[in-house]
């Protein structure tokens, strides 16, 4: 028995095995080699992220759902008769502890709309959600929200939820240009909930990246599995070290792969080896932290208003409420 059945509607685009290969094989034999990070998230990587959030390192999950949980009353009384809509809903953690704070005979006005890449995930969702809030109603949005950004019209007034510093994982122009069709897509009214991980002492913030159990390596190497899988190449994870380092000047923690030995590693899509030398690095993640001053930038270039910035006692993750 799958329970009920959202309503989804489906703007993914499946890409070929070939475009694919060629997204990864180029960022292989590029001068700076490097993995997008979506390829983390296979199933393997998907469940070890969810043991990352539980580590005592690593902060950002644990922080930014204990500010939801006590900003959610306040939230939620600009969500009367709203559209909640959350981008990359994940496990619906996060979107439970606004809607905890719904009153009972509010929760009816309520349509939940997660946009995620996956159908499992927005189906589990929604059973859950609706089991546990009598009276949500759930629409499903399956997309990449990259590549797919789209809010279906409305009359009622939106709320869009953009958690877990995901905006972090973007380039510069990237997050930029993100930011900017999400503002152009709003109607005057709506709000923005941004959740951002902070600038803060290095230490912590690369301890967070370099736990002592070694989870974050363990999800560090099986991006290379996950490539295998994906693409037919023969990596062998064993052969590298996981490196996480914060980068000052650009504000971001880096990870990366670095290259035990000289090794050759072929796939069935290319005819060329890809010779990798002992201390060659495999760029795979970018994680942006943030500042006040970015959060003002970013209302300069959207034009949305900051209407309140929630933070913890440490300053170390924010939720930043914009209206437009
Ligand atoms: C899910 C992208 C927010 O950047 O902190 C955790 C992913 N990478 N540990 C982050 C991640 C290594 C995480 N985000």
């Amino acid at each position: 028995d799958i329970g009920y059945e959202p309503q989804i509607k489906d703007y993914l685009e499946t890409e070929s095995e070939q475009e694919v290969a060629d997204l990864i094989l180029s960022g292989l034999k590029a001068t700076s080699r490097h993995i997008s990070s979506r390829f983390f998230y296979d199933e393997k990587g998907s469940l070890l992220f969810e043991d990352i959030t539980r580590l005592p390192e690593y902060y950002p999950t644990r922080t930014e759902k204990s500010i939801i949980r006590e900003v959610a009353p306040e939230i939620v009384e600009k969500l009367d008769g709203s559209q909640l809509i959350e981008l990359g809903s994940g496990d619906c953690s996060k979107i439970s502890l606004v809607l905890k704070a719904v009153p009972e005979k509010k929760m009816w006005s309520v349509e939940y709309l997660p946009v995620d890449v996956s159908r499992w995930s927005i189906i589990k969702s929604a059973q859950i959600l609706t089991s546990r809030f009598p009276g949500l109603t759930v629409k499903g949005v399956l997309a990449d929200f990259l590549k797919h950004l789209r809010f279906p019209a409305t009359d009622k007034p939106r709320m869009i939820c953009f958690f877990g510093s995901t905006l972090g994982n973007f380039d510069r122009p990237v997050a930029h240009q993100f930011l900017l069709n999400v503002a152009s897509m709003m109607d005057a009214g709506d709000h923005l909930l941004l959740g951002l991980d902070m600038v803060k002492n290095p230490k912590v913030l690369e301890a967070a990246y370099n736990d002592k159990e070694g989870v974050t390596e363990a999800f560090n190497k099986n991006i290379l599995n996950a490539v295998n899988h994906q693409i037919g190449t023969n990596f062998n994870p064993e052969m590298f070290l996981h490196r996480a380092f914060f980068n000052a000047k650009d504000k971001r923690i880096e990870m990366h792969l670095e290259a035990l030995q000289d090794m050759k590693v072929s796939s069935p899509f290319t005819e060329t080896y890809l010779a990798l030398k002992k201390g060659e690095m495999i760029h795979t993640e970018n994680s942006y932290k943030f500042s006040r001053e970015d959060i003002s930038e970013i209302s300069a270039f959207t034009g949305l208003k900051v209407k309140e910035v929630y933070s913890d006692d440490r300053g170390w993750f924010s939720l930043t409420c914009f209206q437009k």
